[in-house]
Formats: C-alpha cells, sequence, structure tokens
C-alpha cells in the first residue's frame, strides 16, 4: 500500500500532558502541528497505568495545568491526591474543552525518525508504514513510559493471565478468590498491594529490595483549602514555581543533626502525620548527609515495626538503604496489609526467582501455585521510550549510539547532531524530580518561545553545540555528586534498574537554578546553540 506523506511544521510524539500542551501552545501560534500517539486517547502515563490504587503522589490543586486560568478555576478535584481515573477524566475534558484531539493521531506508533539534511526536514515512519514529514519534532514520550520485563525464564509458558502495572487492562481484572502473585515493591506495588489483598485469595510479595514509603493521609479535597489557594491560585503557582521541586513541600531549612532527638523526632512524626512527600522535606540535609539520612531512615523503621505484628517480616521490609535515593513511595495502608493472613512476603534476594513455570514460580527455594502473576518491575525510565524508536540524525548518527554510553544533551531539550530534535522533561532536566506538569510546561513554553525566534529570524536549523552539551552533562553530574543519590542505590534514576544501560544520574536536581540557565540561553540569542 503507497501512502502520502503528511507535511507539517511540527510533529508532536506522544498524548499526555506533555503532548498535549505542546498541540495546544503551538497550534495557538500559528505552527502546524500533529501529535502522534500510541494509545487509543490522551493521558500518557495515566492512560496505561491503570492498575488498582494508582493515584498521583502530588496534591491535585498542583499536578495540574496552569496555562488556563478559567481551566484552573473550574476544574474541581475531589480528592487531595488524586485516583488516575480521575486524571485521565482531566486530560479528556482538557482534550474536550480546548479540542486538541483533531491534532492528535491515535493509534499510531512512530518507528523510525531521520533527519534529511539537503531539506533540513525530519522523516517520519510509523509500524504500519505511515510516513510524516516535519520540520521540527517533539518528543513528549513520557519518562516512564516504557515498560521493564525482565527476562524471566519461562514467562511464556505461564498458563495463568499475566499483567505489567504500567500496561493494564482498561476492563480490569478480577482477582476474588485468586492465588494473586506481585514482582516488585515500587511506588506502583505499593499502591496496588493493599487493593489486590482485599480481594484475592491469596496474595504473594515477591521483593527483591524493600522500598521506603510513608502514609499518603489522603482525603476528600478540603473545600475551605481549595478556595483558598483559588482565591490566589496564579501567585501559589508563581511560589511553587521557585521552589526546588516546584512543590509546595514546606521545606525546613535546618539540620537534622543540629536539634535534640525529641525535636527531631517530633517532626518526622508531624511529618508522617501530614503525610506525603513533603517527609523529604522534614530537614534540609537528608540528600546530602549520611548520618541526617539515617536519621530519617531509623524513623521509618521503628514505624514499620509498629505497624508488622511479626518482627520478622517486619526486619524485610526495612529498606536496607538511603532514604530518598530510590523513589520515595506514598501508600496508603501498605505495611499494615503484611499482617493479613492472605499476604505472604517472600524475600527473593536472599533466594532467587530461578523461573516461571507453568504454575507459578519457583525461587531457589521453594514452588508459588498462582492464578494471576502481577509484573510491578518499574520502567526502562526517561531514555527507554526514546531509544525504542530507531532516531537517526547527521551523517548517519543514531541516537542509540550517540547515547551508548548515557544520555547526552544540552539543557535535557535538545542533542548535537539531531537538529530541530526537542525533548520535554528529558534526561538531564528536572523532570522526573520535580512537580511533571510544572516541567512541560516549562518546556513546552521555551520550545513555543525557541520557535517563534527560528520563524522571526528566518532560521530553519537549530542544534545544540557539542562543547555547551558536554559541559552540560558535566553540570547535571556534578549537581547529583553533591547528594547521596548518585551512587548511593541502585535507582531508575541512574538506570542501574535495566541490566547492561549505562549508569548515569539522568535528571537535573532544582528547578529554579535550572529554569534560570534555559532563560539565561535564550536572552542571549540561543548560546550554545548553531542556528541557521
Ligand atoms: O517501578 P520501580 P514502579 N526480580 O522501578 C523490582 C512512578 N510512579 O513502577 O528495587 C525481582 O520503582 C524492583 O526491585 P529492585 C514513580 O516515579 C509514581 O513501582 O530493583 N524484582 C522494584 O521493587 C516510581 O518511582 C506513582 O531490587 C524485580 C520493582 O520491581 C516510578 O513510577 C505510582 C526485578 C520496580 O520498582 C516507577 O515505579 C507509581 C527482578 N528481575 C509509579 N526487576 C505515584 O505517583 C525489577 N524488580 C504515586
Amino acid at each position: 500500500m503507497t501512502h502520502t506523506k503528511k507535511q507539517f511544521d511540527v510533529i508532536v510524539i506522544g498524548a499526555g500532558f506533555a503532548g498535549m500542551y505542546a498541540v495546544y501552545r503551538l497550534r495557538k501560534l500559528g505552527f502546524s502541528v500533529q501529535a502522534i500517539e500510541a494509545g487509543g486517547d490522551v493521558g500518557g502515563t495515566w492512560y496505561w497505568n491503570r492498575y488498582p490504587g494508582a493515584r498521583c503522589d502530588v496534591h491535585s490543586l498542583e499536578y495540574s495545568y496552569q496555562f488556563s486560568e478559567e481551566l484552573q478555576q473550574e476544574w474541581n478535584w475531589s480528592e487531595k491526591y488524586a485516583a488516575q481515573s480521575e486524571i485521565l477524566d482531566y486530560a479528556r475534558h482538557v482534550a474536550d474543552r480546548f479540542d486538541l484531539r483533531k491534532n492528535i493521531q491515535f493509534n499510531t506508533r512512530i518507528q523510525a525518525m531521520l533527519f534529511n539534511e539537503a531539506s533540513c526536514i525530519w522523516e517520519l515512519t510509523t509500524q504500519d508504514g505511515e510516513e510524516f514529514q516535519a520540520r521540527h519534532c517533539i518528543m513528549a514520550t513520557g519518562c516512564l513510559s516504557m515498560n521493564n520485563v525482565p527476562d524471566f525464564q519461562g514467562l511464556e509458558s505461564f498458563k495463568g493471565e499475566v499483567f505489567h502495572t504500567g500496561n493494564w487492562p482498561h476492563e480490569g481484572v478480577d482477582f476474588s478468590g485468586k492465588r494473586v502473585g506481585i514482582i516488585g515493591t515500587g511506588s506502583s506495588a505499593i499502591q496496588a498491594i493493599p487493593i489486590i489483598a482485599e480481594e484475592a485469595g491469596s496474595l504473594t510479595v515477591f521483593q527483591r529490595t524493600a522500598g521506603f514509603s510513608v502514609p499518603a493521609q489522603n482525603e476528600a479535597m478540603d473545600k475551605t483549602y481549595e478556595a483558598q489557594i483559588k482565591f490566589r491560585y496564579q501567585k501559589f503557582r508563581q511560589e511553587n514555581f521557585n521552589r526546588f521541586a516546584a512543590l509546595n513541600n514546606n521545606p525546613n531549612p535546618i539540620s537534622a543533626l543540629g536539634i535534640s532527638d525529641e525535636e527531631r523526632e517530633a517532626t518526622f512524626e508531624g511529618r508522617w502525620q501530614t503525610g506525603g512527600l513533603s517527609f523529604l522535606a522534614s530537614f534540609n540535609d537528608l540528600a546530602t548527609n549520611i548520618d541526617a539520612n539515617r536519621t530519617a531512615s531509623e524513623f521509618v523503621h521503628k514505624k514499620i515495626h509498629q505497624i508488622i505484628d511479626d518482627p520478622k517480616i517486619a526486619d524485610l521490609l526495612c529498606p536496607p538503604t538511603i532514604l530518598g535515593c530510590k523513589r520515595l513511595c506514598v501508600d496508603t495502608g501498605y505495611y499494615k496489609t503484611f499482617n493479613r493472613t492472605n499476604v505472604k512476603l517472600i524475600d527473593v534476594s536472599a533466594n532467587p526467582i530461578e523461573k516461571v513455570t507453568t504454575h507459578g514460580i519457583k525461587t531457589n527455594a521453594e514452588e508459588y501455585d498462582l492464578d494471576i502473576l502481577i509484573l510491578a518491575t518499574g520502567f526502562d525510565a526517561m531514555t527507554g521510550a526514546l531509544l525504542s524508536i530507531d532516531i537517526q540524525g547527521v551523517d548517519g548518527l543514531t541516537l542509540q549510539e550517540k547515547w551508548q554510553g548515557g544520555p547526552k544533551n544540552y539543557l535535557g531539550l535538545s542533542v548535537s547532531g539531531f537538529p530541530n530534535f526537542f525533548t520535554i522533561t528529558g534526561p538531564g532536566s528536572p523532570s522526573v524530580l520535580a512537580n511533571m506538569i510544572v516541567a512541560i510546561e516549562q518546556h513546552v513554553d521555551w520550545i513555543a518561545d525557541c520557535l517563534i525566534y527560528l520563524r522571526e529570524n528566518s532560521l530553519s536549523r537549530i542544534e545544540a553545540q557539542q562543547h555547551d552539551e558536554e559541559q552540560w552533562v558535566e553540570l547535571v553530574n556534578q549537581i547529583a555528586g553533591q547528594t547521596l543519590y548518585a551512587d548511593g542505590c541502585n535507582s531508575w534514576y541512574t538506570g542501574a534498574n535495566i541490566p547492561g544501560k549505562s549508569r548515569v544520574f539522568m535528571p537535573y536536581l532544582g528547578f529554579p537554578s535550572y529554569v534560570e540557565k534555559c532563560k539565561s540561553v535564550a536572552a542571549n540569542n540561543y548560546t550554545g546553540f548553531k542556528l541557521n
């Protein structure tokens, strides 16, 4: 079958929150824009991750767009932390409200992208052989969108059902009376386990490394608080924009070590009762001083022992690692689930999984019969979705070749050798260590300003300079090196969760300083970029 090539000024790949806003913003500026989305509707991560208990751990009033005052005033969230279905409803509402779907092609996966140097145009091909052309490409492919399915021997032979939390069936899963096994104890598993345990006949949790979790203390939206925020929404947003992670997490500007044990304990207890990620901001040195960090991890260990009836299970649930080094989890009733008689915790670091059999899982100590197996095994984060596309820049250089030793780019936005190619919340930008929607809007706005600059100056090509790219990568690493996070554990921030992936700390730490750098580059006629 032959197809005609559809041509646009800009092609956006992905229609999650990043792709949707890119379509809105660029269309308004008069660019012809088309988004290509693999899923059947908008919503990105919230479209795919429909496992039981999926919920955001950033406050609803902050995890939402701020580009439209009417939208942020008129939309009402029902809970402090919105559930997946409500966030997806919100995404659909935004798509309807701004008529975004007319510029999005769904159920279409981009397979290859090639930069044609002579015409200075990107040529894109879908899995079905459809072809597109665009002057600029914006990768809104998400940071946690490429599922990690470990290479378990025998996985295909399992006779029961297998689900990955990151690709959950739309119709849901009936667990009633079933023997369910779940591999992994990261954020996804920690949210799913309490709910599945209530429904399943039995739930066996295969844990390799215990994860730190703090209670969400989720509740119905406080209408008075909501009214107060909406009264001064723009100012509230601006205040958060200037915070380290673009979040209102109430940072305590003192060290954990300079106060009495009682004061420290009271602070941790207060944060525990408030709930959520603000636990990380209990003191100003938890991310940088191992002794300060130990006070936080010991507090959580003590809580785990208070909640769990069996001290041996409590010991297994106490993470041996640095708190915050792997992303802190936020839960509702996670630890107490292990007091249930139908829940079993299996330590697969002591007794590794040997294989998946036709009937369940075999560790080197025992066999577990299962009807349903859930892989809560996470993602090939930050680079996985980008590298799953065959992207070819100048002189035939592929992104896979360029990033063999880890991602290299400038400002987390642009890759040398790949002109007119932008990544939203890519590696080298605050992304997953900031409020994602704020980071997305900042990136899209920066790219939109850049495209206007090119248009106004009759320029057709922009590309990061290699020298500036190298300096940027060094800066990102240098900042991460000042924390306990760069080498302190095997986190997905560093790629260490994927066998064979180069180990590099990928996010840029510190939203405000990042924004300043982006602004200064633009104000200086895009210093660090080659333009022509
Ligand atoms: O994935 P993860 P996730 N054998 O990588 C285990 C965001 N998110 O989907 O630690 C046995 O954190 C692995 O064990 P180990 C959030 O940013 C947000 O849970 O490598 N086990 C680990 O326990 C989060 O950080 C929200 O030893 C294996 C688990 O699988 C990110 O998504 C909710 C294994 C993977 O944990 C990812 O979270 C959900 C193997 N071969 C997700 N391979 C909220 O907003 C992996 N594991 C609240």
